[in-house]
């Protein structure tokens, strides 16, 4: 039988419609092997499974929050308010605002309720994960260790850009 992990992290999205920029954050998390969940609520249609959500994520051992919502994104907002976890958003290019009114919504909190706000989109999906992993290596080594691998891959990376730009050139 397979060993049931618990997930340190949880994914939030506010429509399944959200998942195609979503997954890059799953992405990040699987290849740092860190156990997440992932859950549709949303702040509107389904207040009180958000609000439960919020409420219960603590007691089940989940450690960060990241929200990924469109349109009038008030989504992260909410939970922060229901939760002393940290809430990361992440603002989805949802509607012909083109994702500016996710990220005012998202970004725009009175003060007393924090949330990170990411950049729109697939990139501020990456950053979640990747802030996320930051938070949860403050107390973990071994992912701290995981994290400074992926740093300085990404450093070779742009080396190797820059090498294979020469060789076209030449
Ligand atoms: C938000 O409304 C969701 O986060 C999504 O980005 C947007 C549109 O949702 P759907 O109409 O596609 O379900 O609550």
């Amino acid at each position: 039988m397979k060993k049931q992990v618990t997930p340190l992290i949880s994914v939030v999205m506010g429509s399944d419609s959200d998942f195609p920029v979503m997954s890059e954050t799953i992405k990040i998390l699987e290849d740092f092997k860190l156990p997440h969940e992932v859950f549709i609520t949303s702040a509107h249609r389904s207040p009180e499974r958000t609000s439960s959500f919020a409420k219960k994520a603590s007691e089940r051992g989940i450690k960060v929050i990241i929200v990924g919502a469109g349109a009038a994104a008030h989504l992260a907002g909410v939970i922060a308010s229901q939760s002393l976890l940290p809430v990361i958003g992440v603002p989805i290019d949802a509607t012909a605002l083109g994702g500016i009114d996710a990220l005012l919504s998202i970004a725009q909190m009175p003060g007393g309720v924090p949330v990170a706000t990411m950049a729109v989109g697939k990139a501020g999906a990456k950053n979640a994960a990747l802030l996320a992993i930051r938070i949860l290596s403050v107390e973990d080594g071994n992912l701290r260790k995981k994290l400074d691998r992926f740093v300085r891959d990404m450093a070779r990376d742009v080396e190797k850009k820059q090498e294979d730009l020469l060789c076209r050139k030449s």
